[in-house]
Protein backbone atom coordinates (compact mmCIF):
# COMPACT_ATOMS: atom_id res chain seq x y z
CA UNK A 1 0.00 0.00 0.00
CA UNK A 2 1.89 2.95 -0.71
CA UNK A 3 0.33 6.42 0.08
CA UNK A 4 1.09 9.67 -0.84
CA UNK A 5 3.19 11.33 1.77
CA UNK A 6 0.44 14.08 2.72
CA UNK A 7 -1.30 10.87 4.62
CA UNK A 8 -0.31 10.33 8.59
CA UNK A 9 1.94 7.64 9.82
CA UNK A 10 -0.48 6.27 12.02
CA UNK A 11 -2.76 6.00 8.71
CA UNK A 12 0.07 3.64 7.02
CA UNK A 13 0.11 1.66 9.54
CA UNK A 14 -3.23 0.47 10.07
CA UNK A 15 -3.62 -0.27 6.20
CA UNK A 16 -0.26 -1.89 6.52
CA UNK A 17 -1.32 -4.05 8.99
CA UNK A 18 -4.17 -5.18 6.53
CA UNK A 19 -2.19 -5.19 3.67
CA UNK A 20 0.12 -7.83 5.71
CA UNK A 21 -2.72 -9.89 7.00
CA UNK A 22 -3.83 -9.95 3.54
CA UNK A 23 -1.04 -11.96 2.02
CA UNK A 24 -3.05 -15.28 3.74
CA UNK A 25 -6.38 -13.96 2.21
CA UNK A 26 -5.55 -13.03 -1.28
CA UNK A 27 -8.63 -12.77 -3.31
CA UNK A 28 -9.28 -10.77 -6.13
CA UNK A 29 -12.54 -9.97 -6.47
CA UNK A 30 -15.32 -11.43 -9.28
CA UNK A 31 -17.97 -9.37 -10.47
CA UNK A 32 -21.28 -11.41 -11.70
CA UNK A 33 -22.41 -11.17 -14.63
CA UNK A 34 -18.97 -10.54 -15.82
CA UNK A 35 -18.31 -7.05 -17.00
CA UNK A 36 -17.26 -6.46 -20.65
CA UNK A 37 -13.71 -5.50 -19.95
CA UNK A 38 -11.96 -5.51 -16.44
CA UNK A 39 -8.92 -5.12 -15.38
CA UNK A 40 -7.80 -5.70 -12.04
CA UNK A 41 -4.16 -5.22 -10.01
CA UNK A 42 -3.38 -6.72 -6.88
CA UNK A 43 -2.75 -2.89 -5.35
CA UNK A 44 -5.54 -2.62 -2.89
CA UNK A 45 -6.66 0.16 -1.04
CA UNK A 46 -8.99 -0.44 2.74
CA UNK A 47 -12.02 1.57 3.23
CA UNK A 48 -13.44 2.42 6.17
CA UNK A 49 -17.47 3.13 6.39
CA UNK A 50 -16.90 6.20 8.39
CA UNK A 51 -14.73 7.93 5.71
CA UNK A 52 -16.68 6.03 2.44
CA UNK A 53 -18.77 8.46 0.76
CA UNK A 54 -20.48 8.59 -2.96
CA UNK A 55 -20.90 12.09 -4.28
CA UNK A 56 -22.06 13.57 -7.82
CA UNK A 57 -19.12 14.62 -9.86
CA UNK A 58 -18.83 17.90 -11.04
CA UNK A 59 -19.47 17.47 -14.51
CA UNK A 60 -22.81 15.36 -14.16
CA UNK A 61 -26.01 16.12 -15.24
CA UNK A 62 -27.66 14.79 -12.34
CA UNK A 63 -26.94 16.03 -8.96
CA UNK A 64 -27.77 16.04 -5.32
CA UNK A 65 -32.10 15.60 -5.26
CA UNK A 66 -32.18 12.81 -8.47
CA UNK A 67 -34.11 10.24 -7.00
CA UNK A 68 -32.86 7.26 -8.53
CA UNK A 69 -29.44 8.08 -7.50
CA UNK A 70 -29.44 9.24 -4.18
CA UNK A 71 -31.60 6.16 -3.11
CA UNK A 72 -29.20 4.01 -5.09
CA UNK A 73 -25.99 5.63 -2.92
CA UNK A 74 -28.28 4.73 0.92
CA UNK A 75 -28.74 1.31 -0.43
CA UNK A 76 -25.25 0.43 -1.81
CA UNK A 77 -23.38 1.94 1.31
CA UNK A 78 -26.03 -0.44 3.41
CA UNK A 79 -25.15 -3.42 1.04
CA UNK A 80 -21.41 -2.53 0.80
CA UNK A 81 -20.81 -1.94 5.01
CA UNK A 82 -24.11 -4.17 6.08
CA UNK A 83 -22.39 -4.20 9.49
CA UNK A 84 -21.94 -0.63 10.17
CA UNK A 85 -23.63 -0.10 12.87
CA UNK A 86 -22.06 -2.43 14.88
CA UNK A 87 -18.77 -1.50 13.73
CA UNK A 88 -19.07 1.84 14.50
CA UNK A 89 -18.73 0.55 18.29
CA UNK A 90 -15.29 -1.27 17.34
CA UNK A 91 -13.05 0.47 19.29
CA UNK A 92 -9.81 -1.51 17.55
CA UNK A 93 -10.14 0.54 14.59
CA UNK A 94 -9.24 3.40 16.18
CA UNK A 95 -6.56 2.39 17.95
CA UNK A 96 -4.48 2.07 14.58
CA UNK A 97 -5.84 4.56 12.96
CA UNK A 98 -7.77 7.73 12.16
CA UNK A 99 -9.36 5.97 8.12
CA UNK A 100 -8.76 7.58 5.50
CA UNK A 101 -11.77 8.69 3.02
CA UNK A 102 -12.64 6.70 -0.39
CA UNK A 103 -14.97 8.55 -2.45
CA UNK A 104 -16.97 7.89 -5.57
CA UNK A 105 -17.59 9.96 -7.69
CA UNK A 106 -20.45 9.52 -9.96
CA UNK A 107 -21.34 11.67 -13.45
CA UNK A 108 -23.82 10.97 -15.43
CA UNK A 109 -24.53 12.50 -19.27
CA UNK A 110 -27.94 12.44 -19.46
CA UNK A 111 -30.84 13.60 -16.18
CA UNK A 112 -33.38 11.63 -16.29
CA UNK A 113 -34.01 10.51 -12.48
CA UNK A 114 -37.75 10.82 -12.98
CA UNK A 115 -38.37 8.42 -15.43
CA UNK A 116 -38.79 4.85 -16.35
CA UNK A 117 -36.56 2.62 -17.87
CA UNK A 118 -37.16 1.51 -21.53
CA UNK A 119 -35.88 -0.71 -24.49
CA UNK A 120 -33.18 2.02 -25.35
CA UNK A 121 -32.28 3.06 -22.10
CA UNK A 122 -28.03 3.03 -22.49
CA UNK A 123 -27.08 0.91 -19.65
CA UNK A 124 -23.25 1.24 -20.44
CA UNK A 125 -20.74 2.66 -17.55
CA UNK A 126 -17.51 2.94 -17.07
CA UNK A 127 -15.79 2.16 -13.61
CA UNK A 128 -12.03 3.20 -12.68
CA UNK A 129 -10.76 2.38 -9.12
CA UNK A 130 -7.55 3.83 -7.86
CA UNK A 131 -6.03 5.07 -4.61
CA UNK A 132 -8.50 6.52 -2.23
CA UNK A 133 -11.13 7.32 -5.18
CA UNK A 134 -13.64 5.63 -7.61
CA UNK A 135 -15.09 7.62 -10.90
CA UNK A 136 -18.23 6.22 -12.29
CA UNK A 137 -19.27 7.64 -15.72
CA UNK A 138 -22.24 6.62 -17.62
CA UNK A 139 -24.59 8.42 -19.86
CA UNK A 140 -27.67 7.56 -18.02
CA UNK A 141 -28.98 6.97 -14.15
CA UNK A 142 -29.36 3.40 -15.62
CA UNK A 143 -26.23 2.85 -16.47
CA UNK A 144 -24.67 4.61 -13.09
CA UNK A 145 -27.05 1.95 -11.09
CA UNK A 146 -25.60 -0.77 -13.18
CA UNK A 147 -21.78 0.87 -12.20
CA UNK A 148 -22.63 1.06 -8.49
CA UNK A 149 -23.74 -3.09 -8.96
CA UNK A 150 -20.56 -3.45 -9.90
CA UNK A 151 -18.61 -1.93 -7.40
CA UNK A 152 -20.50 -3.18 -4.48
CA UNK A 153 -19.34 -7.01 -5.82
CA UNK A 154 -15.54 -5.19 -5.97
CA UNK A 155 -15.57 -4.61 -2.18
CA UNK A 156 -14.51 -7.92 -0.21
CA UNK A 157 -13.33 -8.38 3.43
CA UNK A 158 -10.68 -10.35 5.37
CA UNK A 159 -11.27 -12.52 8.20
CA UNK A 160 -10.30 -9.39 10.82
CA UNK A 161 -13.18 -7.83 9.10
CA UNK A 162 -11.29 -4.99 7.27
CA UNK A 163 -13.10 -3.79 3.74
CA UNK A 164 -10.86 -3.56 0.44
CA UNK A 165 -10.67 -2.68 -2.66
CA UNK A 166 -8.70 -3.46 -5.80
CA UNK A 167 -7.44 -1.06 -8.16
CA UNK A 168 -9.80 -1.65 -10.75
CA UNK A 169 -10.49 -0.55 -14.38
CA UNK A 170 -14.22 -1.38 -16.07
CA UNK A 171 -15.58 -0.66 -19.27
CA UNK A 172 -19.18 -2.68 -19.38
CA UNK A 173 -22.42 -2.83 -21.28
CA UNK A 174 -24.51 -4.98 -22.12
CA UNK A 175 -24.95 -7.49 -24.91
CA UNK A 176 -29.06 -7.71 -24.87
CA UNK A 177 -31.06 -5.01 -23.83
CA UNK A 178 -33.77 -7.12 -22.65
CA UNK A 179 -32.78 -9.61 -19.63
CA UNK A 180 -36.57 -10.75 -17.84
CA UNK A 181 -37.66 -12.67 -15.12
CA UNK A 182 -40.85 -14.40 -15.31
CA UNK A 183 -43.00 -14.72 -12.10
CA UNK A 184 -46.28 -16.43 -12.17
CA UNK A 185 -48.87 -14.69 -8.85
CA UNK A 186 -51.68 -16.69 -10.61
CA UNK A 187 -50.64 -20.29 -9.76
CA UNK A 188 -49.91 -19.10 -6.54
CA UNK A 189 -50.13 -15.71 -4.69
CA UNK A 190 -46.58 -13.98 -3.88
CA UNK A 191 -46.98 -11.60 -1.67
CA UNK A 192 -44.97 -8.01 -2.24
CA UNK A 193 -42.00 -8.62 -0.51
CA UNK A 194 -41.48 -11.40 -2.11
CA UNK A 195 -41.74 -9.71 -5.61
CA UNK A 196 -40.25 -6.71 -4.27
CA UNK A 197 -37.02 -8.68 -2.71
CA UNK A 198 -36.84 -10.67 -6.44
CA UNK A 199 -36.58 -7.23 -7.78
CA UNK A 200 -33.56 -6.53 -5.23
CA UNK A 201 -31.53 -10.09 -6.49
CA UNK A 202 -32.66 -8.99 -10.30
CA UNK A 203 -30.50 -5.71 -9.81
CA UNK A 204 -27.84 -7.58 -7.94
CA UNK A 205 -27.65 -9.90 -11.67
CA UNK A 206 -28.41 -7.17 -13.68
CA UNK A 207 -31.52 -8.50 -15.18
CA UNK A 208 -33.51 -5.35 -15.97
CA UNK A 209 -37.46 -6.73 -17.13
CA UNK A 210 -40.38 -8.07 -14.65
CA UNK A 211 -42.24 -9.72 -16.77
CA UNK A 212 -45.54 -10.26 -14.10
CA UNK A 213 -47.38 -12.85 -15.61
CA UNK A 214 -50.28 -11.53 -13.07
CA UNK A 215 -53.26 -13.48 -13.93
CA UNK A 216 -53.91 -16.98 -15.06
CA UNK A 217 -56.36 -19.78 -14.62
CA UNK A 218 -56.28 -20.10 -11.35
CA UNK A 219 -56.73 -16.73 -9.79
CA UNK A 220 -57.48 -13.19 -10.77
CA UNK A 221 -55.34 -11.39 -8.05
CA UNK A 222 -55.08 -7.91 -10.10
CA UNK A 223 -57.22 -5.57 -8.53
CA UNK A 224 -58.88 -3.86 -11.34
CA UNK A 225 -60.06 -0.48 -11.30
CA UNK A 226 -62.79 -0.60 -14.10
CA UNK A 227 -63.75 -4.29 -13.28
CA UNK A 228 -63.01 -5.18 -9.65
CA UNK A 229 -65.29 -8.20 -9.57
CA UNK A 230 -62.60 -9.70 -11.50
CA UNK A 231 -60.61 -9.97 -8.28
CA UNK A 232 -63.63 -9.73 -6.37
CA UNK A 233 -64.62 -13.23 -7.98
CA UNK A 234 -61.38 -14.60 -9.54
CA UNK A 235 -58.38 -14.07 -7.16
CA UNK A 236 -58.13 -17.09 -4.35
CA UNK A 237 -59.10 -14.33 -1.89
CA UNK A 238 -60.69 -11.10 -2.60
CA UNK A 239 -58.90 -8.99 0.42
CA UNK A 240 -55.46 -10.65 1.14
CA UNK A 241 -54.47 -12.78 -2.22
CA UNK A 242 -55.02 -9.37 -4.37
CA UNK A 243 -52.54 -6.53 -5.22
CA UNK A 244 -54.39 -3.30 -5.25
CA UNK A 245 -53.21 -0.72 -6.85
CA UNK A 246 -51.05 0.59 -4.64
CA UNK A 247 -49.34 -2.54 -4.60
CA UNK A 248 -48.83 -2.34 -8.28
CA UNK A 249 -47.26 1.28 -7.84
CA UNK A 250 -45.06 -0.31 -5.22
CA UNK A 251 -43.66 -2.71 -7.49
CA UNK A 252 -43.32 -0.38 -10.08
CA UNK A 253 -41.32 2.23 -8.53
CA UNK A 254 -39.29 0.00 -6.88
CA UNK A 255 -38.04 -1.55 -9.85
CA UNK A 256 -37.88 2.03 -11.48
CA UNK A 257 -35.43 2.29 -8.79
CA UNK A 258 -33.35 -0.25 -9.75
CA UNK A 259 -33.39 0.19 -13.19
CA UNK A 260 -36.09 -2.77 -13.54
CA UNK A 261 -38.63 -2.45 -16.33
CA UNK A 262 -42.23 -3.92 -15.46
CA UNK A 263 -43.94 -5.71 -18.08
CA UNK A 264 -47.10 -7.39 -16.99
CA UNK A 265 -48.72 -10.01 -19.26
CA UNK A 266 -53.01 -10.55 -19.17
CA UNK A 267 -52.76 -13.55 -20.75
CA UNK A 268 -55.96 -14.22 -23.54
CA UNK A 269 -58.09 -15.71 -24.87
CA UNK A 270 -56.72 -19.61 -22.97
CA UNK A 271 -55.55 -19.42 -19.28
CA UNK A 272 -58.49 -17.31 -18.70
CA UNK A 273 -60.51 -19.85 -16.47
CA UNK A 274 -60.26 -17.16 -13.62
CA UNK A 275 -61.46 -14.26 -15.52
CA UNK A 276 -65.12 -15.77 -16.42
CA UNK A 277 -65.72 -15.77 -12.33
CA UNK A 278 -66.14 -11.96 -12.33
CA UNK A 279 -66.98 -10.89 -16.10
CA UNK A 280 -70.16 -13.34 -16.98
CA UNK A 281 -70.47 -13.28 -20.97
CA UNK A 282 -66.42 -13.55 -21.48
CA UNK A 283 -65.67 -16.80 -22.01
CA UNK A 284 -66.55 -19.61 -24.74
CA UNK A 285 -69.55 -21.38 -23.17
CA UNK A 286 -68.99 -25.29 -23.96
CA UNK A 287 -71.24 -27.76 -25.29
CA UNK A 288 -72.28 -31.31 -24.57
CA UNK A 289 -74.06 -32.34 -27.46
CA UNK A 290 -76.70 -29.70 -28.11
CA UNK A 291 -76.82 -27.78 -24.83
CA UNK A 292 -73.84 -26.22 -22.69
CA UNK A 293 -72.06 -28.45 -20.35
CA UNK A 294 -72.02 -26.02 -17.60
CA UNK A 295 -68.07 -25.34 -17.68
CA UNK A 296 -65.91 -22.72 -19.69
CA UNK A 297 -63.67 -22.57 -22.05
CA UNK A 298 -60.96 -19.72 -24.11
CA UNK A 299 -62.86 -16.24 -24.00
CA UNK A 300 -65.46 -16.25 -26.78
CA UNK A 301 -63.89 -14.60 -29.58
CA UNK A 302 -67.27 -14.30 -32.12
CA UNK A 303 -69.00 -11.74 -29.60
CA UNK A 304 -68.33 -7.89 -29.98
CA UNK A 305 -69.19 -7.34 -25.96
CA UNK A 306 -65.17 -9.56 -25.65
CA UNK A 307 -63.47 -6.79 -27.56
CA UNK A 308 -65.26 -3.76 -26.23
CA UNK A 309 -63.87 -5.72 -22.73
CA UNK A 310 -60.33 -6.23 -23.85
CA UNK A 311 -60.00 -3.10 -25.10
CA UNK A 312 -61.50 -1.70 -21.79
CA UNK A 313 -58.90 -3.88 -19.57
CA UNK A 314 -55.66 -2.90 -21.92
CA UNK A 315 -56.85 1.08 -21.64
CA UNK A 316 -56.42 0.35 -18.13
CA UNK A 317 -53.52 -1.19 -18.31
CA UNK A 318 -51.83 1.34 -20.43
CA UNK A 319 -52.50 3.77 -17.70
CA UNK A 320 -51.36 1.73 -14.82
CA UNK A 321 -48.15 0.08 -16.13
CA UNK A 322 -45.67 2.96 -17.70
CA UNK A 323 -43.51 0.30 -19.83
CA UNK A 324 -44.37 0.68 -23.36
CA UNK A 325 -44.12 -2.76 -23.98
CA UNK A 326 -47.39 -5.68 -22.64
CA UNK A 327 -47.16 -9.08 -23.03
CA UNK A 328 -50.71 -10.39 -24.41
CA UNK A 329 -49.69 -14.40 -23.96
CA UNK A 330 -51.85 -16.30 -26.96
CA UNK A 331 -50.41 -19.52 -25.85
CA UNK A 332 -51.84 -23.08 -25.45
CA UNK A 333 -54.97 -22.09 -26.19
CA UNK A 334 -57.39 -25.74 -26.59
CA UNK A 335 -59.75 -25.69 -28.87
CA UNK A 336 -62.14 -27.99 -28.32
CA UNK A 337 -64.47 -25.94 -25.99
CA UNK A 338 -64.56 -23.55 -29.47
CA UNK A 339 -65.63 -26.68 -31.20
CA UNK A 340 -68.51 -27.92 -29.32
CA UNK A 341 -70.10 -24.60 -29.45
CA UNK A 342 -72.41 -24.12 -32.12
CA UNK A 343 -71.95 -19.88 -32.26
CA UNK A 344 -68.12 -20.62 -32.21
CA UNK A 345 -69.13 -23.29 -35.19
CA UNK A 346 -71.53 -20.90 -37.09
CA UNK A 347 -69.21 -17.48 -36.84
CA UNK A 348 -65.92 -19.89 -38.15
CA UNK A 349 -68.03 -21.03 -41.31
CA UNK A 350 -69.15 -17.10 -41.50
CA UNK A 351 -65.83 -15.76 -41.51
CA UNK A 352 -64.90 -18.70 -43.86
CA UNK A 353 -62.14 -20.12 -41.15
CA UNK A 354 -63.20 -23.97 -42.24
CA UNK A 355 -62.23 -26.19 -39.18
CA UNK A 356 -59.24 -24.31 -38.94
CA UNK A 357 -59.26 -22.66 -35.16
CA UNK A 358 -55.58 -21.72 -35.30
CA UNK A 359 -57.40 -18.98 -37.63
CA UNK A 360 -59.87 -18.46 -35.08
CA UNK A 361 -56.93 -17.65 -32.51
CA UNK A 362 -55.12 -15.41 -34.80
CA UNK A 363 -58.20 -13.95 -35.64
CA UNK A 364 -58.79 -12.69 -32.25
CA UNK A 365 -55.30 -12.05 -31.56
CA UNK A 366 -54.78 -9.69 -34.12
CA UNK A 367 -57.68 -7.87 -32.93
CA UNK A 368 -55.82 -7.66 -29.43
CA UNK A 369 -52.22 -6.92 -30.91
CA UNK A 370 -54.01 -4.09 -33.16
CA UNK A 371 -55.89 -2.76 -30.19
CA UNK A 372 -52.49 -2.21 -28.38
CA UNK A 373 -50.89 -0.64 -31.38
CA UNK A 374 -53.52 1.85 -31.24
CA UNK A 375 -52.75 2.04 -27.61
CA UNK A 376 -49.28 3.26 -29.02
CA UNK A 377 -48.35 -0.06 -26.82
CA UNK A 378 -45.75 -2.92 -28.32
CA UNK A 379 -47.48 -5.87 -27.96
CA UNK A 380 -45.27 -9.35 -26.80
CA UNK A 381 -46.98 -12.71 -27.61
CA UNK A 382 -46.09 -16.33 -27.37
CA UNK A 383 -44.93 -17.97 -29.60
CA UNK A 384 -48.18 -19.95 -30.70
CA UNK A 385 -49.35 -16.70 -32.18
CA UNK A 386 -46.88 -16.64 -34.55
CA UNK A 387 -47.08 -20.49 -35.23
CA UNK A 388 -50.63 -19.77 -36.04
CA UNK A 389 -49.79 -17.02 -38.46
CA UNK A 390 -47.25 -18.26 -40.32
CA UNK A 391 -48.95 -19.99 -42.95
CA UNK A 392 -48.48 -19.71 -47.08
CA UNK A 393 -48.80 -16.57 -48.29
CA UNK A 394 -48.70 -15.09 -51.15
CA UNK A 395 -46.01 -11.88 -52.49
CA UNK A 396 -48.82 -9.61 -53.54
CA UNK A 397 -50.71 -7.54 -51.17
CA UNK A 398 -54.07 -6.33 -52.23
CA UNK A 399 -55.28 -2.76 -51.16
CA UNK A 400 -58.77 -2.60 -50.59
CA UNK A 401 -59.75 0.95 -50.53
CA UNK A 402 -63.17 1.22 -52.63
CA UNK A 403 -65.65 1.71 -50.01
CA UNK A 404 -68.52 -0.08 -51.77
CA UNK A 405 -68.96 -3.76 -50.68
CA UNK A 406 -65.23 -3.50 -48.76
CA UNK A 407 -66.12 -6.53 -46.52
CA UNK A 408 -67.54 -8.73 -49.62
CA UNK A 409 -64.04 -7.76 -52.02
CA UNK A 410 -62.10 -8.78 -48.70
CA UNK A 411 -63.72 -12.14 -48.61
CA UNK A 412 -62.75 -12.43 -51.91
CA UNK A 413 -58.90 -11.64 -51.98
CA UNK A 414 -58.49 -13.79 -48.89
CA UNK A 415 -59.88 -17.12 -50.21
CA UNK A 416 -57.56 -16.64 -53.16
CA UNK A 417 -55.12 -16.78 -50.54
CA UNK A 418 -53.19 -13.25 -50.90
CA UNK A 419 -52.38 -10.51 -48.04
CA UNK A 420 -54.93 -7.57 -47.56
CA UNK A 421 -54.13 -3.96 -46.18
CA UNK A 422 -57.67 -2.89 -45.39
CA UNK A 423 -57.72 0.74 -45.53
CA UNK A 424 -61.48 1.20 -46.95
CA UNK A 425 -63.42 1.72 -43.82
CA UNK A 426 -59.84 4.23 -42.69
CA UNK A 427 -60.87 6.67 -45.64
CA UNK A 428 -64.42 7.38 -44.09
CA UNK A 429 -63.79 7.33 -40.27
CA UNK A 430 -66.14 4.04 -40.27
CA UNK A 431 -65.46 2.14 -37.41
CA UNK A 432 -62.98 -0.75 -37.48
CA UNK A 433 -64.38 -4.03 -38.64
CA UNK A 434 -63.53 -6.08 -35.56
CA UNK A 435 -64.99 -9.39 -37.57
CA UNK A 436 -63.06 -8.77 -40.93
CA UNK A 437 -61.50 -11.55 -42.68
CA UNK A 438 -58.15 -9.27 -43.70
CA UNK A 439 -57.13 -9.10 -40.14
CA UNK A 440 -55.77 -12.11 -39.13
CA UNK A 441 -52.69 -12.60 -41.71
CA UNK A 442 -50.45 -10.21 -40.00
CA UNK A 443 -49.03 -10.18 -36.84
CA UNK A 444 -48.01 -6.06 -36.68
CA UNK A 445 -44.54 -5.82 -37.48
CA UNK A 446 -43.22 -4.49 -34.13
CA UNK A 447 -44.54 -7.01 -32.45
CA UNK A 448 -42.40 -9.18 -30.06
CA UNK A 449 -42.33 -12.94 -29.88
CA UNK A 450 -41.39 -14.70 -27.37
CA UNK A 451 -39.96 -18.61 -27.67
CA UNK A 452 -40.65 -20.93 -24.91
CA UNK A 453 -40.95 -24.21 -26.28
CA UNK A 454 -37.43 -26.59 -26.06
CA UNK A 455 -38.37 -28.28 -28.87
CA UNK A 456 -36.24 -26.86 -31.88
CA UNK A 457 -36.13 -23.49 -30.94
CA UNK A 458 -33.15 -23.04 -32.69
CA UNK A 459 -35.46 -23.44 -36.16
CA UNK A 460 -38.17 -21.42 -34.34
CA UNK A 461 -35.27 -18.15 -33.97
CA UNK A 462 -34.70 -18.69 -37.28
CA UNK A 463 -38.01 -18.22 -39.16
CA UNK A 464 -39.32 -15.55 -36.65
CA UNK A 465 -35.97 -13.30 -37.45
CA UNK A 466 -36.23 -14.38 -41.29
CA UNK A 467 -40.12 -12.99 -40.74
CA UNK A 468 -38.32 -9.71 -39.42
CA UNK A 469 -39.81 -10.27 -36.03
CA UNK A 470 -37.63 -9.11 -32.44
CA UNK A 471 -37.41 -12.19 -30.64
CA UNK A 472 -37.20 -12.85 -27.08
CA UNK A 473 -35.95 -16.59 -26.01
CA UNK A 474 -37.04 -17.90 -23.15
CA UNK A 475 -37.18 -21.73 -23.73
CA UNK A 476 -34.04 -23.05 -22.56
CA UNK A 477 -34.25 -20.93 -18.95
CA UNK A 478 -37.58 -22.20 -17.39
CA UNK A 479 -36.12 -22.63 -14.14
CA UNK A 480 -39.15 -24.26 -13.07
CA UNK A 481 -37.74 -27.02 -14.05
CA UNK A 482 -35.60 -28.77 -11.44
CA UNK A 483 -33.25 -31.39 -11.45
CA UNK A 484 -30.15 -32.94 -9.68
CA UNK A 485 -26.89 -31.42 -10.00
CA UNK A 486 -25.46 -28.23 -11.58
CA UNK A 487 -28.33 -27.40 -13.97
CA UNK A 488 -27.17 -24.24 -14.06
CA UNK A 489 -24.56 -25.16 -16.47
CA UNK A 490 -27.11 -25.77 -19.12
CA UNK A 491 -28.63 -22.28 -18.52
CA UNK A 492 -24.85 -20.98 -19.06
CA UNK A 493 -24.25 -22.86 -22.16
CA UNK A 494 -26.82 -21.40 -24.22
CA UNK A 495 -25.79 -19.47 -27.18
CA UNK A 496 -29.01 -17.44 -28.42
CA UNK A 497 -27.48 -16.20 -31.62
CA UNK A 498 -26.74 -19.88 -32.61
CA UNK A 499 -29.28 -20.46 -35.46
CA UNK A 500 -28.69 -20.13 -39.01
CA UNK A 501 -29.85 -16.95 -39.99
CA UNK A 502 -27.97 -13.43 -41.33
CA UNK A 503 -26.44 -10.99 -39.19
CA UNK A 504 -29.75 -8.57 -39.44
CA UNK A 505 -31.60 -11.51 -38.05
CA UNK A 506 -29.32 -11.76 -35.45
CA UNK A 507 -29.77 -8.41 -34.41
CA UNK A 508 -33.14 -9.02 -33.50
CA UNK A 509 -32.53 -11.18 -30.89
CA UNK A 510 -33.57 -8.56 -28.20
CA UNK A 511 -32.75 -10.65 -25.02
CA UNK A 512 -34.18 -13.27 -23.22
CA UNK A 513 -36.41 -14.44 -19.72
CA UNK A 514 -35.95 -16.69 -16.84
CA UNK A 515 -39.22 -18.55 -16.59
CA UNK A 516 -40.58 -18.84 -12.85
CA UNK A 517 -44.05 -20.85 -13.36
CA UNK A 518 -46.01 -21.03 -10.35
CA UNK A 519 -47.74 -24.24 -10.31
CA UNK A 520 -45.07 -25.81 -7.78
CA UNK A 521 -43.79 -22.73 -6.06
CA UNK A 522 -44.68 -19.59 -3.93
CA UNK A 523 -43.03 -17.73 -1.32
CA UNK A 524 -41.26 -20.59 0.58
CA UNK A 525 -39.61 -21.84 -2.31
CA UNK A 526 -38.94 -19.32 -4.94
CA UNK A 527 -35.69 -17.71 -3.64
CA UNK A 528 -33.84 -20.44 -3.42
CA UNK A 529 -35.50 -22.43 -6.66
CA UNK A 530 -34.65 -19.20 -8.39
CA UNK A 531 -31.20 -17.71 -6.69
CA UNK A 532 -28.76 -18.19 -8.07
CA UNK A 533 -29.62 -20.69 -10.84
CA UNK A 534 -31.77 -17.61 -12.71
CA UNK A 535 -27.71 -15.68 -12.40
CA UNK A 536 -26.59 -18.30 -15.08
CA UNK A 537 -28.87 -16.43 -17.98
CA UNK A 538 -28.15 -13.12 -16.57
CA UNK A 539 -24.84 -13.47 -17.17
CA UNK A 540 -25.47 -15.23 -20.64
CA UNK A 541 -27.50 -11.92 -21.52
CA UNK A 542 -25.33 -9.82 -20.35
CA UNK A 543 -21.97 -10.72 -20.62
CA UNK A 544 -19.43 -11.19 -23.98
CA UNK A 545 -19.85 -14.35 -25.35
CA UNK A 546 -16.52 -15.09 -26.34
CA UNK A 547 -14.73 -14.70 -22.27
CA UNK A 548 -17.58 -16.61 -20.55
CA UNK A 549 -18.10 -20.29 -22.50
CA UNK A 550 -16.35 -22.00 -19.89
CA UNK A 551 -18.44 -23.12 -16.93
CA UNK A 552 -15.93 -24.58 -14.79
CA UNK A 553 -13.85 -20.77 -15.25
CA UNK A 554 -17.32 -19.53 -14.17
CA UNK A 555 -18.33 -21.62 -11.45
CA UNK A 556 -16.06 -20.34 -8.47
CA UNK A 557 -17.16 -16.68 -9.47
CA UNK A 558 -20.22 -17.91 -9.47
CA UNK A 559 -19.96 -19.55 -6.25
CA UNK A 560 -19.03 -16.22 -4.44
CA UNK A 561 -21.87 -14.32 -6.03
CA UNK A 562 -23.86 -16.87 -4.10
CA UNK A 563 -22.44 -16.25 -1.07
CA UNK A 564 -22.47 -12.24 -1.52
CA UNK A 565 -26.55 -13.03 -2.59
CA UNK A 566 -26.61 -14.54 1.08
CA UNK A 567 -24.88 -11.82 2.77
CA UNK A 568 -26.97 -9.69 1.27
CA UNK A 569 -30.35 -11.83 2.82
CA UNK A 570 -31.46 -13.45 -0.59
CA UNK A 571 -31.95 -17.68 0.52
CA UNK A 572 -30.16 -18.85 -2.81
CA UNK A 573 -29.35 -22.66 -2.87
CA UNK A 574 -25.74 -23.88 -2.90
CA UNK A 575 -24.07 -25.02 -6.23
CA UNK A 576 -22.36 -27.53 -4.65
CA UNK A 577 -20.34 -28.70 -1.53
CA UNK A 578 -18.18 -26.29 0.77
CA UNK A 579 -19.85 -23.05 2.73
CA UNK A 580 -19.83 -19.30 2.78
CA UNK A 581 -18.28 -16.99 5.24
CA UNK A 582 -22.25 -15.02 6.13
CA UNK A 583 -23.88 -18.43 5.95
CA UNK A 584 -26.43 -17.69 8.94
CA UNK A 585 -25.73 -14.14 9.68
N1 LIG B 1 -48.84 -21.03 -18.08
C1 LIG B 1 -48.99 -20.29 -19.17
C2 LIG B 1 -47.89 -22.01 -18.07
C3 LIG B 1 -47.07 -22.23 -19.19
C4 LIG B 1 -47.29 -21.41 -20.29
N2 LIG B 1 -48.26 -20.46 -20.26
C5 LIG B 1 -46.06 -23.28 -19.17
C6 LIG B 1 -46.03 -24.31 -20.10
C7 LIG B 1 -45.06 -25.29 -20.04
C8 LIG B 1 -44.11 -25.26 -19.04
C9 LIG B 1 -44.13 -24.26 -18.10
C10 LIG B 1 -45.09 -23.28 -18.18
N3 LIG B 1 -47.75 -22.71 -16.93
N4 LIG B 1 -49.93 -19.33 -19.17
C11 LIG B 1 -46.49 -21.51 -21.53
C12 LIG B 1 -46.03 -20.21 -22.02
CL1 LIG B 1 -42.93 -26.48 -18.94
Amino acid sequence: MSRSGSHSHRVRRWCLIAAVVAVWVQQVEGVWPLPQQLHQSADRDCLSPQRFSFTYGRDSAAQTGCSVLDAAFKRYFSIIFPDFTTLSENVLQYMWSEPQPFVVSVSVKTRGCDGYPDEDSDESYMLSVSEGQAVLRSVSVWGALRGLESLSQLVYQDDYGTYFINKTEIVDFPRFAFRGLLLDTSRHYLPLYAILKTLDAMAYSKLNVFHWHIVDDPSFPYQSRTFPDLSNKGAFHPFTHIYTQSDVIRVIEHARMRGIRVVPEFDSPGHTQSWGKGQPGLLTPCYKGSVPSGSFGPVDPTVDTTYKFMESLLKEVKFVFPDSYVHLGGDEVSFACWQSNPNVRKFMEKMGFGKDFTKLESFYMESIMNMTAALNKTSIVWQDVFDYHERPRSKYVVEVWKQGCYLCKMRRVTKAGLKVILAAPFYLDLPIPTHSWARYYNIPQDTVLEIWKGAKYQTELSRMTQAGHRVLLSAPWYINHISYGQDWRNSYAVQPQNFSGTDEQKKLVIGGEVAMWGEYVDATNLSPRLWPRACAAAERLWSNEEKTLNADLAFPRLKEFRCELLRRGIQAEPLFVGHCRHEYD
